[in-house]
């Protein structure tokens, strides 16, 4: 990683007395009794705050990657939109316990939803849900057909808000023709001079670039209606309860207008698929039919009633579209310098190509069978 990229995206590693004063900014109860990093996010820096008191919350700390989020307050409003709106919709539902099941922003003593420090970084705070966890693979079909229903539920939650009150944090997030567009800028910069390595990866993207845009002309046809989706529906963005069940949905940086095979697509990747994002060893990447046909179950049941025929439709593309945009932006990444993710050896954005890819073509083998899958379970579900 050259020196120009790495001070223009990653900031220093702040120590824990920087921490507790970044923290002095915000409107938290007790006292901090230690401050850690947290999580596995390719984006932000995650700290847990302890409290002192076993009695009072702890929290959670993030700083924001304003590199990538570039209007912090926009994101934020956001952000403050979508949980009042989903805390609204629980309100209404016997048995459901928002405070729970809502991510809860603290404030700063200004009354607002991030601190921006003198170094220009921007902080927010959220309660810790207590008794949580995520996990970055799935363990068994229960976690699966949990995490299907959560973001099924998020997603129905959202059917009836205003799409225009939302600010594009990212735009074109999942555009592929856009992706596809920056993928080309950075074979023509060669900044690093990576190109000439990657041959194989290029020609894997070439091949498929056409038949990849498929949803989005659907889309311009009208045959496709945006909703408002999660756009990062990772299996480590789902907090499972003691009990296995599914708690909260999290990571609502890019929640936005798109399509529900986005969301579809981009959670069977993680929470269908027995290996790491990252796996080294291709021929261990695999779909595994029980934890496909438990998200898929749980997914449907909760969204069945607001698809149309086309969505339906479209859920089986987006299995190979998610993982191919994923590969598409980690190898983009790669061939720019590592400007982006956050990356843990040198070349891991190339080995978390190399692996999203190998997981295009085993969705590709098994298409016909995933998408009799779907059909038979939104049969069911009618
Ligand atoms: P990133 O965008 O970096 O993935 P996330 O918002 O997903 O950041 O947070 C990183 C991790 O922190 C999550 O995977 C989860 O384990 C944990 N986490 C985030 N928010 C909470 C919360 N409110 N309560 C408990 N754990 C949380
Ligand atoms: C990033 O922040 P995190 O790790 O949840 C990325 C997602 C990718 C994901 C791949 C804002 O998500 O789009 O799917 O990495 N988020 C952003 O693991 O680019
Ligand atoms: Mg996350």
């Amino acid at each position: 990683m050259d020196n120009h990229t790495m001070s223009k995206t990653k900031a220093s590693t702040p120590v824990t007395e920087d921490l507790k004063e970044i923290l002095s900014h915000f409107l938290i109860e007790g006292s901090v009794a230690s401050v850690k990093a947290y999580g596995s996010g390719h984006i932000h820096d995650t700290y847990y705050v302890q409290n002192q008191s076993l009695t009072l919350p702890d929290y959670l700390l993030q700083r924001i990657n304003h590199h990538v989020f570039r209007n912090v307050p926009q994101l934020m409003d956001n952000i403050e939109l979508v949980t009042a709106h989903l805390r609204k919709k629980l309100a209404a539902m016997p048995g459901r316990e928002p405070d729970k099941e809502v991510l809860t922003l603290i404030p700063t003593r200004q009354h607002r939803s991030y601190f921006e420090d003198p170094a220009g970084n921007f902080w927010r705070l959220y309660l810790l849900l207590q008794g949580t966890r995520s996990y970055d693979l799935v363990e068994n079909t229960q976690q699966a057909y949990e995490g299907g229903k959560a973001f099924g539920l998020f997603q129905a939650l959202l059917a009836d808000m205003d799409a225009h009150l939302l600010h594009e944090s990212i735009p074109d997030f999942h555009n592929v023709e856009h992706r596809l567009k920056q993928f080309e800028a950075a074979l023509v910069k060669d900044r690093v001079g990576r190109v000439k390595a990657v041959q194989p990866e290029i020609a894997f993207v070439k091949q498929r670039a056409y038949e990849m845009t498929a949803l989005l002309r659907l889309g311009r046809e009208g045959k496709l209606p945006l909703r408002i989706t999660h756009n990062d529906t990772k299996f480590n963005n789902v907090l499972l309860d003691r009990q296995d069940k599914a708690q909260c949905v999290i990571d609502l940086d890019t929640v936005m207008p798109g399509f529900v095979a986005y969301d579809y697509g981009d959670a069977i990747r993680t929470t269908a698929v027995t290996s790491p994002e990252d796996e080294e060893n291709l021929d261990r990447i695999d779909i595994d039919l029980g934890l496909f046909r438990s998200f898929t179950q749980g997914f449907l049941e909760e969204t069945h009633a607001s698809l149309t025929d086309a969505e339906i439709a479209s859920l089986s593309p987006g299995l190979t579209l998610l993982p191919f945009i994923m590969g598409l932006r980690f190898l983009t990444d790669y061939i720019d310098g590592d400007h982006y993710y956050k990356i843990h050896a040198p070349d891991h954005n190339l080995q978390r190509a190399r692996a999203q890819f190998r997981l295009v073509e085993v969705l590709e083998e098994k298409s016909g069978l995933l998408q009799s899958i779907i059909q038979e379970i939104y049969q069911a579900c009618q």
